[in-house]
């Protein structure tokens, strides 16, 4: 099977790991000295800092484009999410998730700022916290557990997550956007993708891990690479 380099970057045995959040706190255990805080913000979002160096994660995700990634992207969706809530300050108590939760009730002059710069927002807070060094790529105790129910495997479970574009759960994602391990409201693990910055908020599933595979996560490395 041939496949696109860009779906296997952040989970085939390599030593950035994924897979923590709440589950198996793949991050915490590996974080590098932290890196003083670029958030400079005057809105109700901040940009932090990434939990460990912009070359924590090389050979397989190089400084650079964490840096751009971090630095560039999501510092704009979150200016501009602050920017648009400048407009409905009604709005500020909300945290990023309730506002994706809530993206049909929010006003029409800013719902397509906030659905791609507030899933912007929100999507890579989390991308940064399930990566990090030596992480092993492989979750533990009930997230563990939940992931073989549902697939019968992590081995089950990581093949249609990496190869989400020719998986029957996600074919449909044709440019941009994300690949989701989501926990579903009746109570169920999930693979699914969405477009460009949308979130499994939006459709009331909880997102448990994302990857980005938007072509400034991977491309300055490993550009359009295919793999056996
Ligand atoms: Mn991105």
């Amino acid at each position: 099977m041939v496949v696109n380099r860009r779906n296997l970057l952040y989970l085939l045995g390599v030593g950035v790991g994924a897979i923590a959040l709440d589950a198996c706190q793949a991050s915490g255990d590996n974080l590098a000295t932290p890196i003083a805080p670029i958030a400079q913000n005057t809105g109700s979002f901040l940009l932090t800092s990434l939990p460990y160096a912009y070359d924590a994660l090389e050979p397989y995700i190089d400084a650079e484009t964490m840096k751009f990634h971090h630095d560039k992207h999501h510092a704009a969706y979150t200016q501009n999410l602050n920017k648009a809530l400048d407009k409905h300050p009604q709005l500020k108590g909300m945290s990023g998730e309730e506002l994706l939760l809530n993206i049909n009730s929010i006003p029409e002059d800013i719902n397509a700022t906030v659905r791609n710069n507030g899933g912007g927002y929100v999507n890579h807070k989390m991308f940064w916290k399930i990566m990090a060094p030596n992480a092993e790529g492989k979750p533990t105790g009930a997230i563990a557990r939940a992931i073989d129910t549902a697939f019968g495997s992590f081995a089950a479970f990581r093949c249609p997550f990496c190869y989400f574009r020719l998986d029957r759960y996600t074919s449909g994602l044709f440019g941009s956007g994300w690949a989701w391990l989501v926990y579903t409201p009746d109570g169920k693990l999930e693979v699914m993708s969405t477009p460009n910055q949308d979130s499994p908020l939006m459709e009331g599933k909880y997102p448990i891990m994302g990857n980005d595979v938007w072509e400034h996560a991977y491309y300055s490395i490993y550009q359009n690479g295919e793999v056996q």
